[in-house]
């Protein structure tokens, strides 16, 4: 068996890229609440390594226990978590928001990458050893209109990446946040609940970011010697300059 890294949110966009990029040298434990894209993923990856596919919501702390404690002893020594499962649900001034897209951006975003992170560090806090590779947002740097309450749970989970650094710090544990801005995936679909409309105009004149590109930097991140951490990355598409200046081509 490889090393074992353990991908969330592997069912689409940034995650699925990273489960295939890391599937070269790892063996990869796949999450995600739909199970037919976990199986046709783990099908794929097959050809390549060891997979090992968990189906759980990680806004749901007893599900997220569950889950990993039910791994095999074989595939309990994880050594890379990506904390990567997320989405924004909707795009509302704050007197107009609705309290379960709220609900679920900060139960899942920052809530479930907490869950997931106290089920499985204890064990790298026994070996001395593991990356934990957060997927924050340039939404958690600088906020923007009607972006307040994803805003807030990326923030959090900026915050939450360098709390745990902190706390990792004397294990040798490398605790790493990258923060993309905007990368093409199923993204704005879900934000936007299916309208296409608006979701193509997010990305409408530029280039953007795809899912590939945070990949190749998660695994450059891993590949580091074990005593450099990059510890907080910014990846933008060469059109944007904040969450709020993008340059588009009209
Ligand atoms: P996608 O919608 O393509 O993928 C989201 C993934 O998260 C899916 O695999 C989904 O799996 C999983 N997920 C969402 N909620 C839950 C949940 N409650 N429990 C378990 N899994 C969940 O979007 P992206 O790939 O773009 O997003 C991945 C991460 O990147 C998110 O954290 C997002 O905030 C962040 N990000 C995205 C940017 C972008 O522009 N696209 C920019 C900056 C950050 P399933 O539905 O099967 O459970
Ligand atoms: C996703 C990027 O700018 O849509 O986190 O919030 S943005």
């Amino acid at each position: 068996m490889k090393k074992i890294a353990f991908v969330t949110g592997a069912t689409s966009g940034i995650g699925e890229a990273i489960a295939k990029a890391l599937a070269a040298d790892h063996s990869v434990v796949i999450c995600g609440r739909r199970k037919e894209r976990l199986e046709k993923l783990a099908n794929e990856l097959r050809l390549n390594t060891e997979v090992f596919e968990l189906s759980f919501d990680v806004s749901d702390s007893a599900a997220v226990n569950a889950a990993i404690e039910s791994l095999p002893k074989e595939w309990q020594d994880i050594e890379v978590l990506i904390n990567n499962a997320g989405n924004a649900h909707g795009r509302a001034p704050i007197h107009q928001g609705d309290l379960a897209d709220w609900d679920a951006m900060i139960d899942s975003n920052l809530k479930g990458l907490l869950y997931v992170t106290r089920a499985i560090s204890p064990r790298m806090v026994e070996r001395k050893s593991g990356d934990i590779i957060n997927i924050g947002s340039i939404a958690g740097k600088e906020v923007y209109p009607e972006g307040n309450v994803y805003c807030a749970s990326k923030f959090g989970v900026d915050a939450a990446t360098n709390g745990m650094r902190m706390d990792l710090n004397p294990y040798g544990i490398r605790v790493v946040g990258i923060h993309p801005g905007l990368v093409e995936t199923e993204f704005s679909m879900v934000r936007f609940k299916g309208d296409e409309g608006k979701s193509e105009s997010v990305y409408r004149g530029i280039t953007p970011l795809y899912a590939k590109d945070i990949a190749e930097t998660v695994k450059f991140v891993i590949d580091r010697p074990p005593h450099v951490t990059l510890a907080d990355i910014t990846i933008f598409p060469t059109a944007q300059a904040s969450s709020t200046m993008v340059h588009r081509q009209s």
